[in-house]
């Protein structure tokens, strides 16, 4: 897995739970169905995870030094279960919408990375507190250059029942975000297998 590097040799990083396959396709036909408002733009199925530790712009050494943690993260499976969407922030005008993933094991696994992301002096921890979810779709901004997310008239309904069912979260991956004006493009640098 190469590094493409932006400015400066900088890498924009963050380390996810990855969802099962069979979860993503999943999220993937309920977004063709319901994700049509001309202003949402559905996450990539590939794209579809739980955020553990948002690193930001980082350069090649302390990159590698990212993925050399993460390849020796040793943790168990961890089960979550996914509820209805919700429209991000909660107030103002949306620009993101998510389904949150309640689950201890997650929280237990943000913890214990960033503590050990800390303690190698690679992150300074969140002030806000850990919120898992997946988010599944962005608003598209107003016009060109435009910052303002667009109104959506018709956000999706409710998850199906099947989707609400609880499952494992089973790799922990290193990704380099790449912004491109087709939406962001995530690229797996390192990963773990959760045991
Ligand atoms: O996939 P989600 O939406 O959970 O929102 C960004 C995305 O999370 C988040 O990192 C993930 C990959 O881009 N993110 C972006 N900028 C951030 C920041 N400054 C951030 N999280 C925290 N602080």
């Amino acid at each position: 897995m190469e590094g493409r590097e932006g400015k400066g040799g900088r890498q924009r990083l963050f380390v996810a739970l990855d969802l099962p396959d069979a979860i993503r396709d999943d999220i993937a036909a309920w977004g063709e169905a319901e994700l049509i408002d001309p202003a949402l733009r559905a996450a990539r199925r590939e794209s579809l995870h739980v955020t553990l530790a948002f690193l930001g712009g980082r350069g090649p050494d302390e990159a590698a030094a990212i993925a050399a943690l993460v390849r020796g993260f040793e943790a168990p499976g961890a089960p979550l279960r996914l509820e209805d969407p919700v429209p991000l922030p909660r107030r103002g005008r949306p620009s993101a919408l998510a389904l949150p993933a309640p689950s201890p094991a997650t929280a237990d696994l943000h913890r214990g990375l960033a503590e050990r992301l800390v303690a190698a002096g690679l992150y300074e921890p969140e002030k806000r507190d850990f919120w898992p979810h997946v988010t599944v779709a962005r608003v598209r901004t107003e016009g060109r250059g435009a910052r303002r997310p667009e109104a959506v008239a018709r956000w999706p309904g409710d998850l199906p029942k099947a989707l609400k069912e609880p499952f494992y979260g089973v790799r922990v991956t290193l990704y380099r975000s790449e912004l491109q004006p087709g939406g962001a493009r995530y690229v797996p640098l390192a990963q773990v297998e959760l045991s």
